[in-house]
């Protein structure tokens, strides 16, 4: 990783600001002297944080002042647009207050791979807010990897393929493995799921109480704003093959290949091969730059021009997030 001093670093007022750079990715490092008034702080930078996210890079706001968490959603909204409930699940997230969550509930000893949220959903986040209310002992990282850069590392025949037909998610909601219809969906009424999905291009199959879904999005996507071609989907997440072997192993043996709670495919139903996985998932790491947080940190990224995980952490962690769709949304 290098570290340097761009143009950006002018568009922030009493602020030391510093950005770290790996493989195209870039983060800007933000200390803010807000003086006790955090919200003036935003409020006078809420244009330069802005165009830092569109210049590609995740913004961390250290030390940000915020105290309640209320407040996530308040300065989400106002520098990001309007916040979003987290609709069409993929993960379990539990609701903080109003339009504030926590980030996804995973097992503190693994990893969740990089992603652009909800890529796999017609209704996916512009922007994405993330406040540390409580940083890990250690790891714990969200890391960070550009879409843009990630699409020009990827070899050109693989990105095509993808382009031309797109992505298939398969997914198989039931309680007890993965999340239940009634979690994904956050309503307890089938026939809300089955006017929901057909206005979004899901498919569905029931059988009693287990619901079968599937549904192609494209590859990439371009930014409504910059113009720019970026790698937005979550097949390298989805698919089986991303799961360790043992437990990929006994979830096929339990639930058949059309049981699977969620893959990915080509979008004709094609199999992504384990070295086309290998090599999505190597660009990633190749390009993910991952910076330790503290409590009172804040992360800001353009959902459409930037992936995010997590990596694995020691000690409590607390991390919520709001997700906001900018309104003037073509
Ligand atoms: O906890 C985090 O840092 C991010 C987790 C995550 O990937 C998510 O909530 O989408």
């Amino acid at each position: 990783m290098t570290t340097s001093q761009l143009d950006l670093t002018v568009a922030f007022t009493d602020a030391d600001t510093e950005i770290l750079e790996r493989a195209g990715t870039r983060l800007v490092s933000v200390r803010p002297h807000h003086g006790g008034d955090h919200r003036a702080w935003f409020t006078a930078n809420t244009g330069a944080l802005r165009s830092a996210m569109y210049q590609h890079a995740a913004v961390m706001v250290r030390g940000s002042g915020l105290r309640e968490q209320a407040e996530l959603a308040e300065l989400a909204e106002e520098i990001g647009g309007k916040t979003l409930d987290y609709n069409e699940r993929s993960t379990p997230r539990s609701k903080v207050v109003g339009k504030v969550y926590t980030s996804t509930e995973y097992p503190a000893d693994q990893s969740i791979p990089q992603h652009n949220e909800s890529a796999y959903s017609e209704n996916w986040p512009h922007n994405l807010f993330f406040f540390c209310a409580q940083a890990s002992l250690t790891g714990g990282e969200t890391p960070v990897a550009d879409s843009a850069a990630v699409l020009a590392g990827l070899p050109a025949d693989l990105v095509s393929r993808f382009e031309d037909k797109g992505v298939l998610y398969t997914r198989t909601y039931r309680t007890g493995m993965g999340l239940s219809w009634q979690e994904g969906f956050q309503t307890e009424d089938k026939a809300y799921v089955d006017g929901y999905c057909a206005d979004h291009g899901i498919e569905t199959a029931w059988d009693g109480d287990v619901l079968r879904t599937r549904q192609k999005r494209p590859a990439t996507i371009v930014h409504p704003v910059t113009g720019q071609k970026t790698w937005y989907n979550q097949a390298h997440l989805f698919n089986v093959l991303a799961l360790p072997e043992a437990v990929r192993e006994g979830l096929l043996e339990i639930c058949g290949e059309d049981g699977l709670p969620r893959n990915a495919y080509y979008g004709d139903g094609t199999p992504i091969t384990e070295d086309e996985m290998s090599t999505i998932q190597g660009v990633y790491a190749e390009r993910t730059l991952a910076e330790p947080w503290a409590t009172g940190d804040l992360l800001m990224i353009d959902n459409l021009l930037t992936s995010h995980g997590r990596r694995p952490f020691t000690g409590d962690r607390k991390v919520l997030v709001s997700m906001t769709q900018r309104t003037d949304r073509p």
